[in-house]
């Protein structure tokens, strides 16, 4: 197998340390793009080096992308924001980092997107078109953003698609629920991405043969969840964690509630107003 140099922009934040914090692979290879430096332990890692800038500086995303096969674009603001940020960074920002890919030959593009990019769904909502055979909402719903920062990552995975589409590259844009290694709160049980399923989940779509684009949740097992696996499969992933196991510590929280939408705790900044 030729070498796989992996180009993690945003391999510093939560869910960038998790996919990195694994036995280094024969083979593989990590480039992280991130104003923040990465914890020591990952440095001084063999498989692992960091160049220290952002997404929106073009010239740092170019070197970044040097000689990398594949990206894993983690890379933006991942909260509600003002408009002109969210802009700068998770459009712009995904744009200058596509366009390198592109003209480095890069082949595989995971993109990481957002329950928030659909988070007006309900459990009521996943019917008809928009369920799977077990009733779950389907992995490619139409986006239903609750946010700037939800829209911004429905627009992005749009983004993904048109490089994907018009061109060599393949990409997967996940639409991650709770990455943590524990959930934090209870009505994050549905939607709980367990670590060691977001590994599987990135790594079934790097490797495996896959279509050119496609959406898939980033969701863990959980006995709560309301999203479709189908989408997963496709990539050749089965996540094996249950939230469950968590559950004990929200009593407050037994049941999911059918009227109650995905992103409903993310709706922080009114619109219409200054922020
Ligand atoms: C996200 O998209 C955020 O980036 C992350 O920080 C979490 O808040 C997560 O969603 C969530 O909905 O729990």
């Amino acid at each position: 197998m030729s070498a796989r140099i992996v180009m993690v922009t945003g391999g510093s934040g939560a869910v960038g340390r998790i996919l990195l914090d694994r036995e280094p692979r024969a083979g593989w290879s990590y480039r992280v793009l991130d104003p923040v430096r990465l914890p020591e332990h990952l440095l001084d890692r063999a498989d692992v080096s960091q160049i220290v800038g952002s997404v929106t500086d073009a010239e740092a995303v170019g070197r970044a992308m040097d000689g990398a096969t594949d990206v894993v674009h983690l890379g933006a603001l991942s909260v509600e924001n003002t408009w002109e940020s969210i802009l700068e960074v998770n459009i712009t920002g995904t744009r200058t980092v596509l366009e390198a890919a592109v003209r480095n030959g890069v082949g595989r593009f995971v993109f990481a997107s957002s329950n928030h990019a659909v988070g007006f769904y309900a459990p009521r909502d996943a019917v008809g078109d928009l369920a799977d055979a077990s009733g779950a909402l389907v992995d490619d719903a139409p986006a239903r953003p609750d946010t700037y920062y939800g829209w911004s990552k429905a627009a992005g995975e749009e983004l993904v698609r048109l490089y994907c589409e018009r061109g060599a590259m393949r990409g997967v844009a996940v639409r991650i629920g709770h990455c943590f290694p524990e959930p934090l709160t209870g009505p994050r049980l549905p939607v709980w991405l367990s670590p060691r399923d977001a590994v599987a989940l990135v790594d079934a779509a790097l490797e495996n043969d896959i279509a050119p684009f496609q959406i898939v949740w980033g969701v863990s097992a959980n006995r709560r969840s309301w999203c479709s696996r189908e989408g997963g499969r496709r990539i050749g992933f089965e996540p094996q964690d249950d939230s469950e196991i968590f559950a004990g510590r929200f009593p407050e929280h037994t049941t999911v509630d059918p009227t109650s939408p995905l992103g409903a705790h993310f709706v922080s900044v009114p619109l219409g107003e200054p922020m």
